[in-house]
């Protein structure tokens, strides 16, 4: 096994540090106040990596128990893993992605039990118009769904779905298992119903307050924390022009794919104005998703991402999917890939943490 033994001292040690800091929801679960403290804590300690879909399917197989692509690669799972619950709200059996959603609640089991950590993503449809999160023809969708609304009803069912599902994550022993939920993501942009020029900044923070308060208050559930996770920005003012409030977001993050020369300028900037504010703030801050060229550059993972990301103190990177049957678009490398080597660079480079071990850090105590 690689490294470590440092992190995990340092949380037994000072288990104080952070004591009295506690996430947005003041009924927040034992678990998740736990989780909470230990990524404040973590986040100065090393970078955990996070791949979205890891356990479902990888590149050229779908539903291999225990499998993973990033497993195969470098030996271990990754810390942090993504999940997407899009169709949720329409009743289905399977999200957009085609991972049965009872698979996903025995995967976030799963995770929760190897001490892992979980995040869920929301691309759900369009409630105005019937179509996908990416129909942008029409502005009026946020301000539809929100109260007095004509679509507000709609949306208390796709709530409803969600809460079901939230409220079905729960441990052996009848506890819940936290999850870091980032609904609304990439709002600087405007690509999904709820961007930046389908809205205004007043309905996308009404929009935000209203779905904490509807899950936490009316639904009572308290084992979420919450990401407010834009897309790529320019300035702090850009990045905090949507925020809808400290006393609702948990996580401070943002996306960014690596789109040609310029990404590692741009990922210093957000890196540098998330971790900044997230500690000024006493929140997480995270890159809530990536992915790179990785088959041309094969170097991406310790030239590229790791030594841009080395001088901050963000608590995760998560890279996105492996679709099964389409390796030009894989985000992780897969078994003979050829950024493979570089990725077992990344891996063993002290600043990054996987499974293994955030496992001996007992993060929900
Ligand atoms: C996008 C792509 C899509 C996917 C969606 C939701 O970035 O990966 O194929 O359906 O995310 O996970």
């Amino acid at each position: 096994m690689k490294k470590l033994f440092l992190p995990m001292m340092v949380l037994l040690c000072f288990p104080a540090m952070a004591a009295e800091i506690n996430p947005t929801d003041p009924k927040a679960t034992k678990e998740t106040v736990s989780l909470y403290r230990n990524l404040l804590k973590l986040q100065h300690l090393g970078l955990m990596f996070g791949h979205q879909d890891d356990l479902p399917y990888g590149n050229g197989w779908i539903y291999e128990d225990g499998r993973s692509d990033v497993k195969d690669v470098c030996g271990d799972y990754p810390a942090v893993y993504g999940w997407e619950l899009g169709h949720l709200e329409l009743g289905a059996r399977y999200s957009l992605d085609s991972v049965h959603f009872d698979k996903i609640q025995g995967f976030i089991k799963t995770v929760y039990q190897r001490g892992g950590i979980n995040t869920i993503s929301w691309h759900f449809r369009n409630p105005l118009t019937g179509g996908t999160a990416w129909d942008v023809s029409s502005k009026e969708v946020v301000a539809s769904i929100l109260p007095g609304g004509i679509k507000h009803a709609l949306y208390l069912q796709y709530l409803d779905k969600l809460a079901d599902f939230m409220l079905s994550l729960k441990s052996d022993d009848g506890k819940f298992i936290p999850v870091i939920f980032r609904p609304f993501h990439e709002h600087t942009g405007s690509w999904f119903w709820w961007g930046k020029n389908l809205c205004t900044a007043d309905d996308y923070k009404a929009l935000w307050r209203f779905t904490v308060k509807y899950l936490r208050d009316t639904k009572n559930i308290h084992h979420l924390l919450y990401t407010y996770s834009t897309d790529r920005f320019n300035t702090l003012e850009e990045y905090v022009e949507r925020y809808p409030g400290d006393d609702i977001i948990d996580l401070l993050a943002f996306d960014l794919y690596d789109r040609g020369a310029d990404f590692p300028d741009i990922l210093k900037n957000c890196a540098g104005i998330v971790s900044k504010l997230a500690a000024e703030k006493n929140k997480i801050g995270a890159m809530s998703e990536t992915g790179g060229p990785i088959a041309k550059e094969t170097q991406w993972w310790t030239k590229t991402l790791l030594e841009t990301l080395r001088p901050f103190d963000l608590a995760y990177v998560l890279v996105w999917r492996n679709p099964a049957h389409k390796p030009e678009a894989a985000f992780a490398p897969y078994k003979g890939h050829p950024s493979s080597d570089d990725f077992i660079k990344f891996y063993n480079d002290p600043k990054t943490l996987f499974q293994k071990e955030i496992s001996q850090m007992n993060i929900y105590k």
